[in-house]
């Protein structure tokens, strides 16, 4: 590597020669002054400055297989030879695949070494669960490209993976909400939810103008964390505030110490007053900074989705997750959200993907009605996310395939199974369930809250990750991992 990227490129060169002739002689010796002093610089200084960057973001409410799914893809693209749906794999541009320092010092770096160990060792176990945000730079030595590609030597691309909680996505709803409001819309959906039982009665005595006191604020926020989490375990997602269940460092603080309250104004000193004053900290101390550092510098979004978990868990599940599903995708819609939309100053990520997970429970003669689904539940958000520019995509992937396909004869029919391990060891085979043709036939009962599937019955095995015959070259085993890839990062590639 000779000399900075920006200047070797011929096309930058006649910009600044036309900007000069067009401007005069002024602006032709500043462009000067500029060369020459970009020439002097070191290699590193001008790699930082040269060298284009692409961040990603992998989001997804807890245990959607963030973890799993940024694991698999670097070690596929650093061992492409299961890659083939991506064009710069079939076309051989990639020279050389490897991973950096990331640039942001103060992020805790994604611990990809760790979660691969874990899949990769003899007796396979998944990654441990993340709760926080984590940033991995992956970095690309590529053939040249173009006309100029002889002159120019070979580029380099930065991929900067940032992952991140679903649940913070979340959060964004609550800045357009004050605290009456927000405390009005939780109060109003808790007598329906068993989980919130011990929280209403601790709630019950409160008067919410009493003077503030410390006790009375903890217990009451302690009994909202927990109502938060036990409706998050079972399946519901509108669970915010979303630090409340990922706390990370601010465990305790006062930034954390809230729970809703009835009424819509407190007097001085008051519980209320002060409820409101956390729920407003939050917003300002929390969810800005997330969006600020984080959300408004990615170039491409990757939202997974265990869509078929939530069909599992029955209408109610899949309703839930739809919404929340509509509800962090309308944060990538420029104009959404009047906060927002003052972060971004008309940056916008430019390409969505949304991809179901873990595929690989079902038979791949299953796959494109998963896909289906997926993309029918987020039809309505996408259509504005397509209307704001934003291209998207809906796939159905597994970024570690565990199981292997197997059709049986059962009653005189043949049945598609899929077979893994579970984690005892045993080997079982399975038939999920029949997805229907027709989203509708799942998507329409959850809207109208139905409790259950009158047709079709659903089931979720969990299996373990398999144990591998690794072949050099060759990355983890997964399903249309490449497609995903292509979809994020290909056109830079090539
Ligand atoms: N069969 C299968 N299971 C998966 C896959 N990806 C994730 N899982 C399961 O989902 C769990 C959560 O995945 P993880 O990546 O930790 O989710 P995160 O919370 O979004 O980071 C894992 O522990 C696995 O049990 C996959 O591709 N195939
Ligand atoms: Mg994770």
């Amino acid at each position: 590597m000779g000399k900075p990227y920006g200047l070797q490129n011929p096309r930058h060169r006649a910009y600044s020669v036309r900007n000069a002739n067009r401007s005069g002689p002024l602006i032709n010796s500043i462009t000067g002054r500029i060369a020459q002093s970009l020439e002097s610089m070191s290699d590193t200084v001008s790699e930082a400055f040269f060298e284009p960057v692409l961040r990603v973001g992998v989001t997804g409410l807890s245990r959607a297989g963030k973890t799993v799914f940024i694991t698999a893809l670097v070690h596929n693209l650093m061992e492409p030879g299961r890659m083939q749906r991506m064009r710069a794999v079939q076309t051989g541009v990639i020279k050389g695949v490897y991973l950096q320092p990331q640039p942001d010092m103060t992020l805790p770096r994604f611990d990809y070494e760790n979660h691969l160990a874990a899949l990769t060792s003899d007796s396979p176990r998944w990654p441990d669960g993340t709760r926080a945000v984590s940033e991995l730079r992956l970095s690309f030595r590529l053939s040249p490209t173009g006309l100029f590609g002889s002159l120019t030597g070979p580029r380099k691309l930065h991929i900067d993976i940032v992952d991140y909680p679903g649940e913070w996505i979340l959060d964004l709803a609550l800045m357009g909400k004050s605290y009456a409001e927000w405390s009005a819309e939780v109060l109003a959906r808790l007598p329906h939810r068993p989980q919130a039982a011990e929280f209403l009665a601790a709630l019950d005595p409160v008067d919410p103008q009493a003077k503030h006191d410390e006790p009375t604020a903890q217990g009451l926020a302690r009994a909202f964390t927990a109502y938060l989490t036990q409706a998050r375990a079972d399946g519901w997602s509108d669970c915010t505030p979303g630090r409340f269940l990922l706390p990370g460092d601010l465990a305790g603080s006062p930034v954390l110490t809230f729970a809703p309250l009835p009424g819509t104004e407190g007097t001085r000193g008051s519980l209320w007053r002060e409820m409101s004053r956390r729920f407003e900290a939050y917003k300002s101390k929390v969810i800005r900074p997330f969006f600020e550092t984080h959300f408004t510098r990615l170039d491409r979004q990757v939202v997974l989705i265990d869509v078929l978990e939530a069909v599992h868990r029955g209408p109610a599940a899949l309703e839930d997750q739809r919404r929340a599903m509509a509800e962090v995708l309308a944060a990538f819609r420029p104009g959404a959200n009047g906060f927002f939309s003052s972060l971004l100053r008309g940056k916008r990520v430019e390409k969505i993907l949304f991809a179901a997970t873990k595929a690989d429970h079902l038979h791949h003669t299953q796959h494109a009605k998963l896909t289906a689904l997926a993309e029918a539940m987020l039809r309505d958000a996408r259509d504005r996310a397509h209307f704001s520019g934003a291209e998207t995509k809906a796939l159905s992937i597994a970024a570690l395939r565990a199981t292997v396909e197997e059709t049986r004869m059962h009653k005189g029919s043949e049945v598609d199974l899929v077979r893994g391990q579970l984690s005892d060891g045993r080997q079982a085979a399975v038939n999920a369930g029949d997805l229907p043709e027709d989203p509708s036939r799942l998507l329409a009962p959850a809207r109208e809250g139905a409790e259950r599937w009158l047709q079709g019955d659903y089931g979720v095995m969990h299996f373990a990750p398999p144990v591998l015959n690794r072949t050099p070259g060759q990355g983890l085993p997964h399903i249309r991992l490449d497609a995903a890839a292509e979809f994020l990062i290909g056109d830079r590639l090539i």
